[in-house]
């Protein structure tokens, strides 16, 4: 669909108004929320990946699309934010301590949301004390970490240390993800799910927990 690829030139350009237009547009052309999140918003930070790699994007660009991006974002959770009565589970995400990546993170929130979760998105730089302290005071099902560099890959490990040692382990569901983050890793960390993108996410999200529920009776 050509508004499609009009949303993908205006994250490039990081026109964060008309991707706003654009989307209000493409819903009333027909297109669902997910459409325009698989064929319009993720291909956009793909392309602007590429050109960053290539290095006709530098990082003010990336800057300007990520921004574009997030208005994209922002606009379509309000859509897909009709939540069932009963949510499927508790989750809480956040972006692990010195890490500012949040485009990933946010892609999962939305996933999250689309298929009933009730989710609170701490954000970025979230430390590992944050993640304990808000999955106990909203009775998560969840704790979900996203990661971008390998730096601040070993936070996640820290948040699995720290449940281990207040014996808060079986309590929740531990998910990691983001582009540097393996099968491997996540299983040398102790956590319970790891998947590559944000689809898979929210369906592995409410496996786990669907799984959980059956096993407790
Ligand atoms: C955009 C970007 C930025 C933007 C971030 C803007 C923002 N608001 O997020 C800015 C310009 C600020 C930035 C800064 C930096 N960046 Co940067 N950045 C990128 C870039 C180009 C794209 C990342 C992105 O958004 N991808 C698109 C999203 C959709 O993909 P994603 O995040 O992987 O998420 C998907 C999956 O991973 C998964 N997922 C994500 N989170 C989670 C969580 C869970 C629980 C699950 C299950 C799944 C999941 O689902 C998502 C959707 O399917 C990457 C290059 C790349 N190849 O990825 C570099 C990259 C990540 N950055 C890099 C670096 C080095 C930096 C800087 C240190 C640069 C500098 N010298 O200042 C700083 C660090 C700042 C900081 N402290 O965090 C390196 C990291 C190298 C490494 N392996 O450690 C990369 C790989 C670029 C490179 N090749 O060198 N960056």
């Amino acid at each position: 669909m050509e508004v499609l690829e009009e949303i993908i030139a205006a994250i490039e350009a990081g026109k964060g108004k008309r991707v706003k237009w654009l989307i209000m547009q493409a819903l009333e052309e027909g297109c669902t929320p997910w459409e325009i999140v698989d064929f319009g918003l993720i291909p956009a930070m793909e392309s602007v990946t590429r050109k960053y790699h290539d290095e006709q994007f530098f990082v003010p660009e990336v800057i300007l699309a990520s921004h574009a991006m997030s208005v994209g974002t922002r606009i379509l959770s309000e859509y897909l934010q009709e939540q069932p009565r009963e949510p499927v589970g508790t989750v809480v995400i956040g972006t692990v301590k010195g890490d500012l990546h949040n485009i990933g993170k946010n892609l999962v929130v939305m996933m999250l949301r689309g298929v009933g979760f009730l989710v609170y998105d701490l954000g970025y730089d979230v430390s590992a004390e944050t993640f304990l302290k808000k999955a106990i005071e909203y009775e998560a099902d969840i704790i979900c970490m996203s990661a971008m560099l390998t730096t601040t890959m070993p936070q996640m490990q820290k948040v699995v240390e720290r449940l281990v040692s207040r014996r808060l382990r079986d309590r929740f569901i531990v998910m990691v993800g983001g582009a540097p983050v393996t099968e491997g890793f996540a299983k040398s960390i102790g956590a319970d799910i790891y998947t590559k993108d944000a689809g898979m996410a929210a369906i592995e999200a409410k496996k786990a927990l669907e799984y959980r529920k059956e096993q407790s009776g």
